[in-house]
Order: C-alpha cells, then structure tokens, then sequence
C-alpha cells in the first residue's frame, strides 16, 4: 500500500519533472517565448497590446488588437483622441 503511494508520487513527480524540463527548453531555445515585456501576466504571443499593461485584453470591436492600443476602436474610422487603456471598456 505504501508503496503503491510512493510509486504514484513518484511517477508524478517525474511527469511534473518532464513537463518543466519541455517548457524550459522550448524557452531557452526560442521556439516558445514566455516573455511579458509589459508585465500585465499574459505573455507577448497572447497579448493583444504587447506594450501595453491591459490584464483584461478587453477588445471593443473584436479586431484582435486590445483597445489599449487600437487607434480606432469602434470599427467606424474614428480616431481615438484619448487613449485611456483599461478604462475605455466600461464603455
Ligand atoms: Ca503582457
Ligand atoms: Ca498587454
Ligand atoms: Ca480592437
């Protein structure tokens, strides 16, 4: 019994084990970046204002670009003249 706990842990561990050793590796060798150059915890590659502090990712007219840093937000040409990030979704 008790080893049969022992074996599990084990073999759970070695998983977990694998599992950081792959992302570690596909980080280090590029083919996956984990960076987060703004730090609002999504990492660059599912960001959808890379520069931009947006937890959120709100995005008012679905075109993938976050309304943080979408010129034109509503789909109707008008430029933004204010760009208040975050706070533009509680419209
Ligand atoms: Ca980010
Ligand atoms: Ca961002
Ligand atoms: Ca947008």
């Amino acid at each position: 019994m008790i080893i049969h706990l022992i074996e599990k842990k084990i073999k759970f561990l070695l998983i977990a084990l694998g599992i950081t050793m792959t992302i570690s590796f596909l980080s280090w060798s590029g083919v996956v970046s984990f960076a987060d150059t703004d730090g609002d915890g999504i990492i660059d590659s599912l960001d959808n204002c890379p520069n931009i502090t947006n937890s959120f990712q709100y995005d008012l007219n679905g075109d993938n670009t976050g309304n943080g840093c979408d010129i034109e937000d509503d789909n109707y040409n008008k430029i933004k003249i204010t760009n208040t990030f975050e706070s533009i979704t509680s419209r």
